[in-house]
């Protein structure tokens, strides 16, 4: 091999070993505000991987609970704050365990 092919095939080594990271998407963090005993917004579209911060403005304590237990804040007092990652694709219900009545839905795909 000559010194200018030994470059070439370095150089295709580099781009190849380069090129994932370009292309990988870097996670976004979106917010839900619980409010007036809602959830805001209700119905939120995320990416595989994405984390949601719920935020907890009412008096009362909240969760944000998966129906499918794929995440869960917690009991959030007010003021308080809860990041989950959503890891799986789907639409992924979801529910306050303090107040059953209180719904939404992140959709992940
Ligand atoms: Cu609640």
């Amino acid at each position: 091999m000559t010194p200018v092919n030994r470059r070439s095939v370095l150089l295709g080594l580099t781009a190849a070993a380069t090129l994932p990271a370009l292309t990988a998407r870097a996670a976004t963090n979106h917010n839900v505000a619980i409010q007036s005993m809602k959830f805001a917004p209700a119905d939120l579209r995320v990416a595989v991987g994405d984390t949601v911060t719920f935020t907890n403005m009412d008096s009362a304590p909240h969760t944000g609970s998966a129906k499918d237990g794929s995440f869960d804040t917690g009991r959030l007092s007010k003021g308080q704050s809860g990041t989950v990652k959503i890891g799986a694709a789907g639409d992924h219900a979801y529910f306050c365990k303090v107040h059953p009545n209180m719904k939404g839905v992140i959709r992940a795909g």
